[in-house]
């Protein structure tokens, strides 16, 4: 068995829904970073800044690294989609934050990866991230061809559609890449038209100042109140230009309990989830990636979502 069958048939046991190859280099795609940052398409998220050169290439965070073993997981539960909920008194909390922490699951699953390979092949040189480091990971899911990078700006897998999350290990082993898979967006432009904040000021790029996702999770502070009355009942992230992707229309479900929304998470009822978090945070939040707000971002958020439906 070649080393890259081995490798695959062992993340396929762990769990993972695709496991791909990609050359560690620095691709095309990897410039994109530069004059999103320069434009300050990423706000107040400066980490994206700090080890800009590192991002942009793998080897200045391993030089002797080779290949990206870039592994996906589908997250997608058997539960409605935020277009098909407009109840405006409950809250929405995107599809990835229902139930445990992806970072901690991922990194648990790439690790037993990791020590499969070191078993085979003892001396070999690892490092894992799975949103935890100065690598794209998007960049070598699109070379791995695990999908392609959809106008929205998330991979796409032709089978599976874009509720995956990513992971990767950098490793000095010499592995075949995987074949591309071509962008099918074609002349669909569905995403960019249903985002409520025209985030996606053009197809392929995100200005992150104006995506919910980034609004409700990542920035601290106040809100604009023009891009505040556009959140609508969005709480935590947000899923739409996913949501009315085409390619999620038919997207398979996984069962892994670690996914399936915890008691109150879903579609939550907003004076309930307030009382919540005014009562039980942070310990009804362990584990959870609704913790990254801290508590006073998620009350924000809550009063946001309140105050529109009030608007309605
Ligand atoms: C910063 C960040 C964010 C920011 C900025 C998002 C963004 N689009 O950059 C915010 C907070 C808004 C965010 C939101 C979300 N995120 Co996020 N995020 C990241 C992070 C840490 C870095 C992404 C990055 O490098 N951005 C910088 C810009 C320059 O890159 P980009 O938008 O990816 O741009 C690419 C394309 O534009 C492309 N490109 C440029 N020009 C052209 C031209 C053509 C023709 C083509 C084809 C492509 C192309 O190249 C660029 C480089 O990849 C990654 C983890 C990681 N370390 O990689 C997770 C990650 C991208 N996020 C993820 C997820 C799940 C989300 C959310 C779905 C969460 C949610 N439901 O709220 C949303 C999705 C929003 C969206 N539509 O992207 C997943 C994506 C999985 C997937 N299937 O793609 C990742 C990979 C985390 C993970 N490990 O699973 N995220
Ligand atoms: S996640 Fe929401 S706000 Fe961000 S680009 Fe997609 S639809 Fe727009
Ligand atoms: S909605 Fe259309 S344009 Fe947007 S990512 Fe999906 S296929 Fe591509």
């Amino acid at each position: 068995m070649s080393l890259e069958i081995f490798i695959k048939k062992k993340g396929e046991e762990i769990g993972f829904d695709k496991v791909a190859f990609a050359r560690a280099d620095s691709y095309l795609e990897h410039n994109a970073l530069q004059n999103w940052l320069a434009q300050g398409c990423h706000g107040d998220m400066n980490y994206m800044e700090k080890n800009k050169t590192k991002r942009m290439n793998p080897k200045e965070v391993m030089p002797e690294a080779k290949s990206v073993i870039t592994c996906a997981l589908n997250y997608n539960t058997d539960y409605p989609y935020s277009i098909d909920c407009k109840n405006p008194n409950k809250g929405w909390i995107a599809r990835y934050a229902w139930g445990e922490d992806y970072h901690i699951i991922i990194e648990e699953m790439l690790k037993s990866l990791q020590k499969a390979v070191l078993q085979l092949e003892p001396g070999t040189n690892c490092k894992i991230y799975v949103d935890t480091g100065p690598v794209m990971e998007r960049v070598f899911a699109k070379h791995a061809g695990v999908g392609w990078i959809g106008k929205n700006t998330c991979i796409i897998d032709p089978k599976i559609g874009s509720w995956l999350f990513l992971g990767i290990i950098l490793t000095n082993l010499e592995l075949k890449e995987d074949p591309v898979i071509p962008d099918h967006c074609g002349k669909c432009t569905v995403c960019i038209d249903a985002c409520p904040t025209q985030a996606i000021t053009q197809p392929y790029k995100i200005d992150a100042r104006r995506c919910i996702s980034y609004l409700t999770i990542e920035h601290k502070g106040e809100i604009e109140p023009e891009l505040a009355r556009k959140m609508g009942n969005n709480i935590f992230g947000c899923d739409i230009c996913q949501d009315v992707c085409p390619w999620n229309k038919k997207a398979p479900k996984t069962e892994l309990p670690a996914f399936q929304p915890r008691n109150g998470f879903f579609n939550p009822d907003l004076k309930e989830l307030r009382q919540k978090v005014l009562e039980n945070y942070p310990q009804d939040f362990k584990n959870s990636p609704l913790k990254r707000p801290k508590r006073d971002g998620l009350i924000r958020n809550i009063e946001i979502a309140s105050n529109n439906a009030l608007m309605i």
